[in-house]
């Protein structure tokens, strides 16, 4: 490209405690969602209608986990003990000249049970002393305060997101790390994903399914939706006095969706479909619920409880940026017969034709991030922050040590060039960029290791067997470059 990045811009990468940290059960720590979760296997997922059937958990299946002291058979119980290694993976990402570090606080190591009057100091320490390590070498944290990691008791004992009180416990949550924090961590993000309430409700909203009505949980997720909406408003506010400089960004699965044709059937087929994610974004970043939501709770005759101050604080405390993943995108058609569908994330769409695909089915379309960038700046004018953004492969050490993983560095090369045409002739503000996951982890969706995204290996296979030693692959050495020379090396 020859033309570097705006001056300032924050390259890094992105991890979440639930896929990396491990010690589920130290230094305090209550146990989370992550560490009794297991997704199914997505591809028996096939119907477009069965949003989340792949990751939805009974009491039954909760107890059995709980007794299950082989922790192979959940490996985010251990991650890649980034708990006891921190030091060393921070360093390797220093290595690569990183500006950001995006990773999130496990609220459970901090209010074990989501309800304590105390906070767990133990866990304080913990994020202290990662903090720490970061700005040590001038890297700027960009904390997620929850990523699919509600404490579990939390969901049993209230039934997570959708009892009201879990405002209260989430926001006493936001002000002990905020104030903890203040003079640490400027960029927040409230929830990860948070349209993925949605398509995983236990994992992000702490809601089981089995508990509720058959035909009333979709009111059920969208009081919790709620519930998030007035507790991110509120988590904003607190993080602002808190934090007087601190920046808080909302944070959305952002998937491209294409029409499949231009049958006009079609292009409405796809607008519906991009509400599910712009619900989300035009909540928090306008302050109040779009028209197309409220008109479609009262076609579903949902009787959601929503307080007057509710809207007030709604409206009152938007977030200052939008913050999304991105990875691939898929095609709305009106009618699916006869049509391939496959996953875009944990989110099933039409299959487009023109488009490759990853190992897991995944479409590479570095464009359909261009499209999508171009879609939130034109409706928000606010911005934009990716942070996740990468490639899951299987990648292969070779006898001597070394990885190769050039389709790794294309896509990357790939997607880049597409932030830089969006910035430089769409106009597009974009603070920064981090990676998912520059260093191996835990997938979300398969919970396999091999399912890897990092410039760094992890040794560990999907049984838990390995040394965990930390190896550089081809990628490291490009990411580096790219970031020393604000991205004219591309
Ligand atoms: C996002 C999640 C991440 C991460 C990523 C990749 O949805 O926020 O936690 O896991 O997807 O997905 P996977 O790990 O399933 O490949």
């Amino acid at each position: 490209m020859h033309r570097s990045f705006p001056e300032g811009f924050l390259w890094g990468g992105a991890i979440a405690a639930n896929q990396c940290e491990g010690g589920w059960n130290k230094g305090g720590k209550g146990i989370s969602v992550s560490d009794v979760a297991r997704f199914k296997d997505p591809e028996t997922m096939k119907d477009l209608n069965d949003v989340h059937s792949f990751c939805d958990i009974t009491d039954e299946e909760i107890r059995q986990a709980l007794d299950c002291i082989d922790d192979n058979q959940y490996p985010k119980r251990h991650g890649i003990d980034f708990y006891n290694r921190y030091k060393e993976d921070i360093a390797l990402l220093a290595g690569m000249g990183f500006k950001v570090f995006r990773l999130s606080i496990a609220w459970s190591r901090i209010y074990p049970n989501g309800d304590d009057a105390i906070p767990n100091e133990e866990g304080l320490q913990f994020y202290d002393a990662v903090f720490d390590e970061c700005l040590k070498y001038g890297i700027e944290p960009l904390v997620t305060m929850s990523h699919y990691e509600p404490p579990l008791q939390f969901c049993m004992k209230y039934n997570g997101w959708y009892d009201r009180r879990s405002i209260e416990f989430f926001t006493r949550y936001v002000n002990t790390i905020t104030k903890r924090y203040a003079k640490k961590v400027k960029y927040w993000l409230t929830f990860n994903e948070i349209d993925s309430i949605l398509r995983h409700p236990f994992m992000t909203g702490g809601l089981i399914e089995s508990r509720f009505a058959p035909d009333k949980f979709e009111e059920v997720e969208y009081q919790a939706m709620h519930h998030q909406f007035v507790a991110s408003a509120l988590a904003t506010k607190i993080c602002h006095e808190n934090i007087p400089d601190s920046m808080v960004g909302c944070m959305l699965t952002k998937r491209t969706i294409y029409p499949y044709s231009c049958r006009p059937v079609d292009i409405l087929k796809t607008q519906q479909e991009m509400r599910s994610i712009f619900a989300f974004s035009d909540t928090q970043v306008r302050g109040e619920y779009p028209a197309y939501l409220l008109s479609m709770y009262k076609n579903k005759g949902f009787d959601l409880k929503i307080e007057p101050e509710d809207i007030e604080v709604m409206k009152m405390y938007p977030v200052d940026f939008v913050s999304f993943s991105y990875y691939s995108s898929t095609c709305a058609a009106s009618d699916i017969t006869n049509l391939e569908t496959g996953l875009e994330n944990t989110a099933r769409g039409v299959l487009n034709p023109h488009l490759n695909r990853n190992d897991w089915g995944w479409a590479i379309d570095p464009i359909g991030l261009r499209v999508s960038m171009v879609d939130l700046y034109d409706r928000y004018c606010k911005p934009l922050f990716i942070v996740e953004n990468g490639l899951g492969a299987r990648d292969i050490v070779e006898p001597d040590g070394s990885i190769h993983d050039d389709y790794r560095i294309d896509y990357f090369k790939a997607h880049f060039k597409s932030m830089y045409d969006a910035m430089t002739e769409d106009g597009v503000e974009l603070l920064g960029y981090t990676s998912w996951a520059p260093i191996d982890l835990i997938s979300n969706s398969t919970n396999q290791m091999s399912k890897r995204y990092g410039f760094v290996y992890v040794d560990l296979d999907d049984k838990g067997n390995g040394t965990y030693k930390r190896i550089r692959k081809d990628s490291y050495d490009w990411y580096k470059e790219v970031i020393s020379t604000n991205g004219a090396s591309i």
